[in-house]
């Protein structure tokens, strides 16, 4: 650690944030204006080194970004070694030192932690990336200067999606073991990608528009495209030179939120049309019909498509492994419904947020979940794995799909949800079903739905339980809720803090379009 007069001379060049209530290291990490990141984003840097230290000198990744968020915000997130989010009991350290208010408060945080865990000797390594934001340079500086006074190594990887370092952290982590995840550079991910998408495709080619909301996402699948011939891509949205266009009219929460096509995508009829977010780990699919009527396919269509395709897959190739699925409450009815009733796959509900679902699908032996709004991806277990790897196909049939799920066990990013390789997954599925977005999408009918932002004097008060289902504080509103939604013809309806905004968000799906927004805003008008 460095001498303390060192180390206030750096933390005074970090304004610390003006936030009443302090900051939360919560489901997105720290997400905030930029201006309220610097020293938020400094003690990060030494957060991630002794993360590191603790680990063995095991690479720790830190992501500067602010996702689907608007640009002038910005957020830090840290990846642990095999590149999933950061360990829960770790939040509240990342919590505490954000918050402390004076240097010295600080300095004596990290030497006592030292102390504790006898961190002395150990090494450092930490691995760093950002999105498009002006602001990310000057707080990746901040990261920086945090993990130098723990003498940190450290890799900048500048511009990457937020999946890209995820995928880089585990590739770091298991360059000189066995099991290998791939090269640690851009090269290695691409090329991953591209093989296992050649390999499974051949000659075909196959068309699709991606918006890329005006963010990292567009620059890094257009690199793709260049080393994977099968793909003729067309990107829309690609002007990350202009910062105040991020996630502006454009982009996977706009067009799941608008419901209707972002800027720069004409109705072109059953063109296959997809929108990244603004870090690319987050992708929903839609397309226009003959009468520019716009459809969406989001996070619950793509996770019936990838179970029911693994389903089948598997049972062709003999292999003995269960397929299950992960949602949360905001999945549509009718998705939840065909998962049980057609495909008689197992679905599980957990509360909102990627690390919940995550984990909840590493109890199966290939794990699918995806949250509505477009981030997933598919897990498959250890012993999945082996089995597909060492099995012995008795016959050619048996042999074909054994071949295919060891390439999609390549094409998946299994660290997180990721929005290039989840649609390389989709387009590989559609081609092979000889399917358009029509008729995968017309699978199942989505419920109509509607989603309410409520703004309440104190979230706080608002306590769930049933992965957010349920509420069990304010003592009574969920017996008038429930008493609401019984009027309407598969009616079901809940509200739960938000954990990235000051509000409550009321979720409401219906049998017909006007009854589900009017039981939106029932719901709403109880809750406020
Ligand atoms: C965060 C979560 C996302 C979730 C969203 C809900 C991660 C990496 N991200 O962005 O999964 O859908 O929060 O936001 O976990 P809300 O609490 O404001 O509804
Ligand atoms: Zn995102």
């Amino acid at each position: 650690l460095l001498s303390y007069e060192d180390f206030e001379k750096l933390e005074v060049q970090y304004p610390k944030p003006q936030i009443n209530g302090g900051i939360r290291y919560g489901t997105a990490g720290f997400r905030s204006n930029s201006r309220d990141l610097p020293f938020v984003m400094f003690c990060c840097g030494i957060l991630a080194a002794l993360r590191s230290r603790y680990l063995g000198g095991q690479t720790i990744g830190v992501m500067i970004t602010a996702s689907h968020n608007p640009p002038g915000d910005n957020g830090v997130k840290l990846i642990d070694p095999q590149g999933e989010m950061l360990e829960q009991s770790w939040e509240v350290h990342a919590t505490d030192m954000a918050n402390c208010q004076t240097a010295k408060q600080l300095y004596e945080f990290v030497k006592q932690f030292i102390d504790t865990y006898k961190l002395h000797d150990a090494v450092a390594n930490i691995a760093w990336a950002r999105d498009t934001r002006p602001s990310g340079e000057y707080l990746a500086r901040a990261v920086e200067d945090g993990a130098h006074c723990l003498k940190s190594n450290i890799r900048a990887y500048k511009l990457l999606t937020t999946p890209q370092l995820h995928y880089m952290v585990r590739a770091l982590n298991t360059q000189s073991t066995t099991n290998p995840y791939g090269q640690p550079d851009e090269e290695g991910y691409y090329r991953k990608l591209a093989k296992s998408f050649g390999s499974i495709l051949k000659d075909a080619k196959i068309s699709i528009t991606v918006d890329g909301a005006n963010g990292v996402g567009a620059i890094k699948v257009a690199e793709l495209a260049k080393v994977c011939p099968q793909l003729d891509l067309t990107v829309v949205n690609y002007h990350t030179d202009v910062p105040n266009a991020l996630n502006v009219e454009c982009g996977a929460d706009f067009v799941k939120v608008q419901q209707r096509l972002p800027n720069n995508v004409k109705p072109e009829p059953f063109k296959t049309c997809c929108s990244f977010d603004g870090d690319a780990d987050r992708i929903v699919f839609y397309y226009t019909d003959s009468e520019s009527k716009f459809h969406l396919l989001d996070g619950d269509k793509i996770s019936t498509l990838a179970a029911m395709f693994l389903r089948d897959l598997v049972a062709q190739a003999g292999v003995n492994a269960t397929v299950g699925v992960v949602q949360t409450a905001y999945a549509n009815g009718a998705s939840s419904d065909y998962i049980r009733d057609n495909l008689k796959l197992a679905v599980e509900v957990t509360p909102t947020g990627v690390k919940h679902l995550h984990h909840s699908a590493q109890r199966f032996d290939i794990g699918v979940y995806f949250e509505a709004n477009g981030h997933g991806t598919v897990l498959f277990s250890p012993e999945a794995l082996t089995q597909i790897f060492q099995y012995e196909a008795q016959s050619p049939a048996q042999k074909t799909a054994v071949d295919l799920l060891r390439s999609l066990t390549e094409l998946i990013n299994q660290t997180v949800g990721d929005a290039i390789s989840d649609m390389m997954l989709v387009l590989v599925i559609l081609s092979y079903k000889n399917w358009t977005l029509k008729e995968w999408d017309s699978e199942y009918n989505d419920l109509p739905n509607r989603l309410v932002k409520v703004l309440v004097p104190d979230r706080r008060i608002f306590e769930t339980t049933d992965a957010e289902r349920k509420l069990i504080k304010p003592e009574g509103l969920q017996a008038r809720i429930d008493s609401v939604v019984k009027k309407y013809s598969k009616g079901r309806s809940f509200a739960r803090a938000s954990g990235t905004e000051d509000a409550v968000r009321v979720y409401a799906e219906a049998q017909t379009r006007p009854e589900a927004d009017e039981l939106a805003v029932r719901v709403s008008e109880l809750v406020s």
